[in-house]
């Protein structure tokens, strides 16, 4: 039998030092994008998109995620340099207004560096340095925070046939795998985030069987996110068209809070901080 590390106590983001295990962290979302799949072209203006992450903030948001490119199913890769002049306003914008993380939604080394540069503590990688393994050097180089998610695929193939002979297993093998990738490039355990990647590459019951497993991953030792929000897979099992998915969204948060996630990425912030404040009450024990 391998050892079990235990999990960080704390997550280290630049100079961030958010307690984990009291309560769980929200990672509220602005997508600069035209096309994202829920809010696509709602914040495409900068202006904009810092007034929602304000906004987010005040409502709770623990953390921000800037993406500058949607990886919807079929979405289209988005240059980096059309990428980077959606993302660093916002993100210098952002970090000199709120007083939690900003992290930047990208698999491309190059709009990392520049988000990392505008003041970005946290990268969020849904590649897992597969698409640009420079991103774990920049992180090391600015002790930022690191998200590594799972994916089948590419966003352009992934829900063509994704098929697994174990999900659990395979998924939780990748991260081990691309979070010993991280530790190698020199990126301290505690700033390194693991994500078995709601909707990327899975069908309903990959989608299911993960939620459902949320314990296994735990035993990697690293902080989990869970990223199901307005997702398909909520749509597939209740028939609610995009718009009308909080109702299921908060489900999964109150089960995933039960299941020993960290760390939620949601549209919805106001509506998941009250059901997880209650989850948190009834399962950590605090107020
Ligand atoms: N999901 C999306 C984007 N980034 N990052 C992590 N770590 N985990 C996720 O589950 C995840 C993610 C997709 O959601 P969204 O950003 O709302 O849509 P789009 O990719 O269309 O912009």
């Amino acid at each position: 039998m391998t050892d079990t590390p235990s999990a960080p106590t704390v997550l280290k983001a630049g100079s961030h030092r958010i307690p984990l295990g009291e309560r769980t962290l929200l990672m509220g979302i602005v997508n600069v994008t035209p096309d994202s799949f829920s809010d696509g072209g709602e914040h495409l203006d900068a202006d904009a998109a810092v007034a929602h992450g304000e906004h987010l903030v005040a409502e709770g948001a623990d953390i921000l995620d800037v993406g500058g490119e949607s990886t919807r199913p079929g979405a289209p890769e988005v240059p980096a340099d059309v990428e980077t002049d959606r993302v660093v306003p916002v993100v210098e914008a952002l970090t000199s207004r709120v007083d939690v993380p900003v992290s930047v939604d990208t698999s491309k080394a190059q709009v990392a560096e520049a988000a990392l540069d505008a003041g970005a503590t946290m990268v969020n990688d849904v590649t897992a340095l597969t698409a640009s393994p420079g991103i774990a050097k920049l992180a090391a180089e600015h002790d930022a925070g690191l998200v590594l998610m799972h994916m089948q695929g590419t966003p352009r193939t992934m829900q063509a046939d994704p098929t697994y002979d174990d999900v659990v297993r395979e998924v939780r093998t990748f991260l081990s795998e691309r979070a010993q990738q991280a530790q190698d490039a020199g990126i301290p355990r505690d700033r390194i985030v693991v994500d078995p990647g709601i909707g990327f590459g899975k069908t309903l019951q990959h989608n299911l069987a993960l939620l459902r497993n949320l314990p296994a991953l735990r035993a990697l030792g690293h902080p989990i996110l869970v990223g199901h929000s307005r997702k398909s897979f909520i749509g597939d099992i209740t028939g609610a068209p995009v718009d009308d998915r909080v109702p299921g969204t908060l489900a999964v948060s109150t089960l995933g809070v039960a299941g020993g996630a960290d760390i939620l990425r949601v549209h919805d912030v106001a509506e998941n901080r009250q059901a997880v404040d209650v989850a948190d009450a009834l399962i950590r024990g605090g107020t």
